[in-house]
């Protein structure tokens, strides 16, 4: 018979990629919108017809438990969440009751609807949790087992959503794992993240729609990943017989400036510093200097592994912008 999934967040990035993935593998899907007349569900349901819509809401436990009374969901994942780091600073209270106790009133609309034993939960843990200082970084990147030192309120809301899920693992014997990703992009970012930013730049500078870009520090290091390959990793968690934690990265690291150089190589451009002005307003009260991970336990446990490698996204957002653009 075919499963139900419930996906909170259905209209972000990793929302559109899940909801199609689980299409194509039969699933009946479910995805929670919140808003009174949000703007983005016209286009989810315009993209992704086969998804049921719920007006739910994380702050909102009668709502979510409401959800799970409608979709009677196999699996529920979790990607919903205040996700920009820097928005984050600006609404730290916002982000708390969403990205953190959001999680505690899914699980427990998980549990209040009777689903405790049966459901499989996956929570979108990040990279962010680890914070990117020296002493917390070990030579082969992080994995599941480095220590956490979040440096936003963003990080912080995510690390107690990461620690109550395993809570809720071990009081509960729930199916309840985390995923903790490292940054992964393409077509469906949004454009308020730096890769997006600069390839949506990139595209109209091209077209003579625009002259410059302006950006924040240019010297914080990413592992870049695709979506469409994170996804897929996403879902081999819940596959899996006993729930667990799992990173998933690709185990490099790059800078903005070489995101940079290859998406103006794209266009024909060598020398972008003509066309980059570092505007303040960017830039964070606490910064993440660098990301790397390390997916081993992914790769042998759940062999998944990232397909799309850093000078391929680039190029996959670049000219996916040149053809939006035109
Ligand atoms: O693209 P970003 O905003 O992503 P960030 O902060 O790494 O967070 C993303 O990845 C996390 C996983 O590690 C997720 F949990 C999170 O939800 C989100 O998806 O910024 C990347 C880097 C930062 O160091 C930022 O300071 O780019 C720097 N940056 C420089 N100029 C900028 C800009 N970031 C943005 N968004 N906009 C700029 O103009």
């Amino acid at each position: 018979m075919a499963k139900n999934a419930l996906i909170t967040g259905i209209t972000g990035q990793d929302g559109g990629h899940l909801a199609k993935l689980l299409h194509e593998k039969g699933y009946k899907v479910f995805g929670i919108i919140r808003g009174q007349h949000n703007p983005r569900r016209q286009i989810t349901e315009a993209e992704f017809p086969y998804v049921t819509i719920i007006e739910a809401d994380l702050t909102d436990q009668s709502s979510l438990i409401r959800a799970m009374e409608v979709s009677k969901p196999d699996e529920v994942y979790n990607l919903a969440a205040v996700s920009h780091v820097g928005y984050s600073f600006k609404n730290p209270q916002l982000t708390v009751d969403v990205t953190g106790k959001g999680v505690l009133n899914m699980l427990e609309a998980i549990r209040l609807s009777g689903g405790e034993k049966s459901v499989r939960f996956y929570q979108a843990s990040t990279s962010e949790m680890f914070g990117g200082l020296d002493y917390n970084r070990p030579g082969k990147g992080y994995d599941e087992d480095s220590l956490f030192h979040p440096r936003s309120p963003y990080g912080v809301a995510k690390l107690y959503g990461h620690w109550i899920t395993k809570n809720y693992r071990e009081s509960y014997d729930m199916h309840a794992s985390c995923g903790i990703l490292f940054n992964h992009e393409g077509e469906r970012r949004g454009l308020e993240f730096v890769t997006r930013k600069i390839s949506n730049a990139v595209a109209r500078i091209k077209l003579g729609k625009q002259d410059y870009i302006e950006l924040g520090s240019l010297d914080p290091k990413r592992d870049w990943g695709y979506a469409g390959d994170y996804v897929e990793g996403m879902w081999r968690i819940l596959q899996q017989d006993k729930p667990d934690d799992y990173v998933l990265a690709t185990g490099e690291t790059h800078t903005i400036g070489e995101f940079l150089d290859l998406a103006f190589k794209e266009i024909g451009i060598d020398d972008w510093k003509p066309y980059v002005k570092q505007n303040p307003a960017f830039m964070r009260p606490a910064e993440v200097d660098i990301l790397l991970g390390n997916p081993t336990k992914a790769e042998k446990v759940l062999g998944w592994k990232r397909q799309v490698d850093f000078p391929g996204l680039v190029k996959m957002m670049v000219d996916h912008d040149l053809k939006l653009e035109s």
